[in-house]
């Protein structure tokens, strides 16, 4: 029950309970209760202006100039104690939320280029340095492309050597090597000299084996004008396999056949690990094979727009990922593609 309050006497006691109430406030919850209990629209002050009625008239100006002195200072003393209380609140949540920000941050993990990308680095700056551009060529082929125009119609006993992948359309498939690339590049750049080389993902129906795997890349060297000859080829290797595998690295080319290339060669480095003595990793020839490579085939030149009577040219293929096993004594190619990160971070 709200006291009847109509004299001066009754006011100064409201002031002293009322200040008394708010310095006892320690919430918002409460604030706000005491405000509408003294200032709200029902509060004590607005009934205290309406025992106004009551006083005989003279007392009225100084008892209503005295209620509304009340109602500003008690609305000073609520603002005060509701920004005092914000200032605790927020003084509390500092402390127990402090951040020390001398601490070390957390160390972020650090990315890297996967090896294969970093062997493909390596291989084409290579080969840059000697004047090749790079060409990408697709990964999605036809069959005319990647077999026929290489000098293997259909039914042509070297298609076995490359164990396809075919699509639902007939005639397409996944390229079996980069060498139909070499096709690409020809009929865009005809009749001007080419080298180029061309880097990508090839795709093989085969057993996988720790030598082998169904998806590898290659890299594919081309290079076509009136004068190249079958040296410049071995000094084009020789040249590569001594900046990639160090200075003391023999290269040894053996005869070989792609339908492709005539005459065709396989190209050897001496062993990484042995020198040549014969060891497990060269099984004990002491050599280690790193390409296929031979002259275009004058039929390949041919469909790829040059006359072979006054054009030549020579062309080779190599993996990196065989390569990347070599240097770096990989047991497994499965490895490569395996998101093995204990494998990846020693890269
Ligand atoms: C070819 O694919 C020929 N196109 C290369 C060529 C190009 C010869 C131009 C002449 C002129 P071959 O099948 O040998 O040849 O493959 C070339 C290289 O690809 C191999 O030396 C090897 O390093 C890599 N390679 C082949 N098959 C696989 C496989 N299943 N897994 C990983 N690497 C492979």
């Amino acid at each position: 029950m709200v006291p009847a309050i109509c004299t001066m006497d009754d006011l100064q006691a409201l002031e002293q309970r009322a200040l008394d109430e708010l310095a006892g406030c320690q919430s918002e919850e409460a604030l706000r209760a005491w405000n509408s209990r003294y200032l709200g629209r029902q509060g004590e002050l607005t009934l205290a202006l309406k025992k106004i009625g009551s006083l005989p008239a003279s007392q009225r100006p100084a008892y209503g100039q005295a209620v509304n002195r009340l109602k500003e200072s008690l609305q000073q003393a609520y603002n005060r104690q509701q920004s005092a209380l914000r200032e605790q609140v927020i003084a509390r949540r500092l402390a127990s939320e402090a951040l020390d920000v001398t601490l070390p941050g957390r160390q972020p993990s650090r990315g890297r280029l996967h090896p294969a990308t970093q062997m493909m680095r390596e291989i084409l700056a290579i080969f840059a340095e000697m004047g090749f551009q790079i060409f990408h060529s697709r990964e999605v082929e036809d069959d005319l492309t990647n077999f026929e125009l290489l000098n293997m119609p259909p039914h042509h006993p070297a298609r076995d050597l490359w164990d396809t992948f075919y699509t639902t359309r007939p005639g397409i498939i996944l390229r079996t090597h980069t060498s139909p690339g070499q096709i690409h590049v020809m009929r865009r750049l005809c009749p001007q000299p080419i080298r180029v080389v061309l880097p990508g993902m090839c795709y093989r129906y085969e057993q996988i084996t720790p030598r082998s795997e169904i998806m590898f890349q290659q890299v594919e060297g081309l290079a076509v004008g009136t004068r190249v000859r079958l040296t410049d080829l071995v000094g084009t290797i020789q040249a590569f396999a001594r900046r990639l595998f160090g200075r003391d690295r023999q290269v040894r080319l053996r005869s070989s056949y792609f339908p492709f290339t005539e005459p065709s060669l396989e190209v050897d480095v001496s062993c990484l690990v042995c020198g040549g003595r014969g060891c497990s990793l060269c099984k004990h020839t002491g050599w280690l094979e790193i390409m296929g490579a031979g002259m275009v085939h004058p039929v390949v030149l041919r469909n790829g727009g040059y006359d072979p009577s006054r054009f030549s040219g020579f062309a080779f293929g190599l993996g990196p990922q065989r390569i990347t096993m070599l240097l770096y004594g990989v047991p497994d190619i499965r490895l490569f593609w395996s998101n093995d990160l204990r494998f990846l971070r020693q890269f």
